[in-house]
């Protein structure tokens, strides 16, 4: 093994920040004791639709350890506009004003309705039971298909609708006389996010009127842009620090209400304002993902080519659009078609309030939507041609890269049949089929079921011009400096903000491919706006796609200045110098050289530079993608029925992913496994429900199913590598794809493992209660 095998861009190292974590040595705004800090509590409404008629706060006032009490009306006014929604997906889209307290009424139950300030947290907690609220319940919007519809309960009695927008997307028509048309409506319950850290802010007011706020947070510098602008604060005032974070799988990227009630209020008081979430006030006050109602329709040929595909996708608002609600169902709306070749393409999103906690990012963020929809309308289309599954799926892949798709897109590479032949080589089907058959002739309770999902996903977000062109507020692009030290060692400052996905390990891997060192060499800093002002953070797989291509673009810029530093001093033309892994070598003179660690020691001491060259060796770069990331791959799931139980265990699972070059293996496949584990549990296992007044009934660890290792089996995991041919060294992304294949694939298995009962159809999750009344429902 070469030198930078053993630690460049493609060694399996072991995460750099996972030590201090393991030894419990991490610092999460939990473990923050600033002195004279004062605790807040958030009193939410226990109702879904309330009028709040009255709030008396006396009692609570009187409490011990009190320091203030608030309700909405008290703040309106620390506001100088509502809280942010940066996706106005239509010009004309429903909006409505949301603040950081509700003062009028209350849309969800969780929504906030007064603050209280303690001592500590007992007392808090204790007083925040004393605040009095007389609530006029009104009645409540919670099934999505319903809200849709006029005539029900109105979510915002004054928008007249529930319907926030209608976003279609139309490229070709439907073929509605085609050979055969399959049609399916699914739904898609909404989920809750569980980070193992739930959220938590710290404030503390700085002299001067600015403030420093901690937050367990992926997007320090979008929330201090969006949280200065609605208190009317400078930027500059405003310094943001996202510590050790633990998880957010999509939910951090937000501004929440919390994060603005601290930062006023500790203004006020003039104290450090801590919060911190309960798990259990996670379940309400942390978004929702997905609560999606789809129909989807395939139209082909007898000989299985798909001529036209059209979607209606209704998607839960919830009560408010938060940061980017809006946008998330659209995130799929370029991929319904997947890898296949569908030439006609509609699909139409109709965004819908409902009175229950708002949606948001959640890992996949509208492409595990898209992707559940058609690899299940495949199987069923495979079904009513009479026609393999997987043939279907080859008939259709694309094949030809750059691939323009017919919702306007162009992918740059993709090997879908590589990917799907590496899975059969590893799955042993013919083997697995075999059982399957036995057990069906033996009548076993026991059924296998193999399942199949081949996909590919839009993710590394993104170009700012499509951005900008689908009316998302910001940019895409992502920033990074390096500062070559004197003593040869390189301090990065990155615009991401990790909590979870070992940047600092793949941003180190990155410097010493480029530069020639060794990764412990790198000091990788993030997550705090006073060391790094521009950047644009951590979601929708973005991180190494683009913050690693800055990255890359500042490396080069090093490697630039050094070369006119190591000509000078070599007094060879730069022209004559040849450059690899951090040392410059003058052609036909191989004993000539100087490192990069070299020049950074000449930069640093100005003794004997170029004429009129700075001192110092530092780059800046800012990247701005020419397109979107493609990763794409195959999974199988293998799944044991108990048909008299109706109890579905997954016992296999193999996935074949391609991510282009990968920067770190073992980074990349931890990335996969989790990924997998979410798209897993929200096939088996994982729902918000809701009852019909709103009501949040499993808002508790012990009620809301999420699997443990116990319910797993280990995943086979291996990669095909199709180089993305716009990022500077080939990377896709990789942090979502295992949650975009994975539901499909293990609901495929289910069904196909009940396919000769004559199950045909099983919503998400496929609970034991949901497949046992399937098999029944068949037997009739
Ligand atoms: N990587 C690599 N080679 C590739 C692709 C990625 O080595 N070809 C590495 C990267 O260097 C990075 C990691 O894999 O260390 C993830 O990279 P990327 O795909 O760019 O994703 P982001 O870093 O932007 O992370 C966001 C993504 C999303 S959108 C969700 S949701 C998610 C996820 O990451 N949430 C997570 N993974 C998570 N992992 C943890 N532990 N916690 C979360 O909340």
């Amino acid at each position: 093994m070469s030198a930078t095998e053993t630690w460049g861009i493609g060694a399996p190292l072991k995460r750099k920040e996972d030590d201090p974590l393991l030894r419990g040595r991490g610092t999460y705004v939990d473990n923050l004791d600033l002195p004279g800090t004062v605790v807040m509590v958030v009193v939410r409404s226990p109702y879904a639709h309330a009028r709040i008629m009255s709030i008396d706060l006396a009692a609570a006032k009187a409490a011990e350890g009190v320091v203030a009490v608030f309700t909405g009306a008290d703040l309106r006014d620390d506001w100088k506009a509502a809280m942010p929604c940066a996706w106005p997906v239509t010009e004309d889209m429903k909006n409505p004003e949301h603040f950081p307290l509700a003062a009028s009424e209350a849309n969800y139950q969780g929504d906030g309705v007064a603050v209280v300030i303690a001592d500590t947290r007992a007392h808090a907690v204790d007083a925040a039971e004393l605040v009095d609220v007389d609530y006029e319940v009104l009645d409540a919007a919670v099934d999505v298909a319903i809200a849709a519809q006029d005539g029900g309960a109105l979510v915002h009695e004054e928008l007249g609708t529930n319907v926030s927008y209608v976003w279609p997307l139309e490229t070709g028509t439907f073929d509605a006389a085609a050979d055969v048309i399959v049609k399916h409506t699914y739904y898609q319950p909404p989920l809750i996010p569980n980070a193992i850290e739930p959220r938590g802010v710290v404030a503390r007011p700085e002299p001067g009127g600015d403030v420093t706020l901690w937050s367990s947070t992926q997007v320090p510098h979008l929330l201090r842009l969006l949280a200065a602008a609605t208190l009317g604060m400078s930027e500059t005032k405003l310094r943001v620090i996202a510590p050790d974070v633990g998880g957010g799988f999509g939910s951090k990227l937000d501004v929440y209400a919390e994060e603005l009630l601290a930062i006023a209020i500790a203004r006020r008081l003039g104290s450090p304002v801590k919060w911190i979430e309960e798990r259990s006030e996670n379940a309400v006050s942390t978004i929702h993902g997905r609560d999606f109602v789809t129909t989807l329709e395939l139209a082909a040929t007898k000989d299985g080519k798909i001529t036209s595909l059209r979607a209606n996708v209704i998607a839960s608002m919830g009560a408010y659009l938060q940061l980017v609600t809006p946008g998330i169902p659209l995130l799929g709306a370029w991929i319904y078609a997947g890898p296949y070749a569908i030439p006609n393409y509609s699909v139409t999103f109709t965004g819908v309030f409902t009175n229950t906690t708002p949606t948001d990012a959640y890992r996949g963020a509208g492409r595990p939507e898209a992707t559940y929809v058609l690899e299940r309308t495949m199987d069923l289309l495979a079904k009513e041609l009479g026609m393999d599954r997987l043939e279907l799926r080859r008939r259709n892949f694309i094949t030809e890269f750059p691939a323009t798709i017919a919702s306007g897109l162009t992918i740059d590479s993709g090997d879908y049949h590589a990917s799907l032949d590496r899975l059969l080589e590893h799955l042993g089907l013919e083997q697995l089929e075999a059982e399957q058959r036995a057990r069906r002739d033996s009548g076993d309770v026991k059924q296998i079921g193999i399942g199949f999902s081949t996909y590919n996903e839009m993710c590394g977000l993104a170009p700012s011009r499509i951005l900008g062109a689908i009316r998302y507020a910001a940019g895409g692009w992502e920033s990074a400096t390096i500062r070559c030290l004197p003593t040869g060692t390189f301090q990065v400052v990155t615009g991401t903000s990790p909590h979870g996905q070992g940047h600092e390990t793949a941003w180190s891997q990155i410097v010493a491919e480029q530069l020639g060192c060794d990764p412990s060499e790198v000091e990788v800093l993030h997550g705090d706006t006073s060391i790094s002002p521009y950047g644009l953070d951590t979601y929708g797989s973005r991180s190494l796609p683009v913050g690693g291509a800055a990255l890359w673009s500042a490396g080069e810029k090093i490697i630039e200045k050094a070369r006119q530093i190591v000509a000078h001093q070599l007094e060879v033309s730069a022209d004559d110098l040849e450059y690899a892994a951090g040392t410059f070598t003058v052609k036909g003179s191989p004993d000539k050289e100087m490192t990069v660690k070299g020049a950074a020691w000449s930069a640093f001491a100005a003794h004997n530079l170029p004429d009129g060259m700075e001192p110092n060796l530092e780059a800046t770069a800012t990247y701005d993608p020419p397109n979107f990331s493609w990763p794409g791959g195959a999974h199988a799931a293998v799944v044991e029925v108990d048909t008299g139980t109706g109890d579905a265990r997954l016992i296999r699972y193999v996935a074949i992913d391609d991510v282009g070059t990968v920067v770190n293996p073992l980074i990349v496949d931890g990335q996969v496994h989790g990924g997998i584990t979410q798209g897993i549990a929200t096939a088996l296992y994982e729902e918000a429900i809701y009852d019909e007044d709103g009501n949040l009934a499993n808002g508790t660890m012990a009620m809301y199913l999420m699997p443990s290792a116990a319910e797993l089996p280990s995943y086979q995991l291996d990669r095909t590598e199709s180089k993305a041919t716009d990022h500077p060294f080939g990377a896709k992304g990789v942090g979502e794809t295992g949650t975009i294949a994975a539901a499909p694939a293990v609901i495929n298995a289910v069904i196909d493992a009940l396919a000769h009962l004559g199950v045909t159809d099983i919503q998400m999750p496929a609970t034991p209660e949901r497949v046992w009344r399937a098999i029944e429902e068949a037997k009739q």
